[in-house]
């Protein structure tokens, strides 16, 4: 999508800190860290908010995760783990339209968020 900054990252249009990249999902660092490691991730495919998905994106969905968790043992959070959010909409703060979870580790987090 052309004014989907995501989609420039994915693009290589602009520039990013890559962590992850497979055929369809992207990993780069956030630009504003919330906590010593703060990554976001991201389908390769323009998908502005939850309630915009179809039925074709559950594969995509649970790749996130999956490589979620490998970036994790990569990165030796195995022992220690990582919280991933994903903020949808208004109320939640959602400020870019293009899903996307928030992976946060590298010191003890709060629950619950604010
Ligand atoms: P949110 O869940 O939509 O509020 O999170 C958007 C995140 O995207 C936020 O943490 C920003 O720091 C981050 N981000 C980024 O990493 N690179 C960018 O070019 C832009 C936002 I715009």
């Amino acid at each position: 999508m052309q004014d989907c900054i995501f989609c420039k990252i994915i693009n290589k249009e602009i520039p990013a800190e890559i962590v992850y990249e497979d055929d369809n999902v992207l990993a780069f660092k956030d630009i504003q860290p919330a906590a010593p490691v703060h990554l976001l991730f991201i389908p390769k495919k323009h998908i502005p908010t939850f309630f915009d998905l179809e039925p074709e994106d559950s594969k995509v969905m649970g790749e996130l995760q999956r490589a979620a968790a490998t970036v994790a043992r990569d990165m030796g959070l195995s022992e220690k783990g990582f919280r991933f959010v994903s903020n949808c909409m208004e109320d939640a703060g959602q400020l870019v339209f293009h899903i996307h979870y928030h992976f946060l580790a590298g010191r003890q987090l709060q629950w619950p968020p604010g």
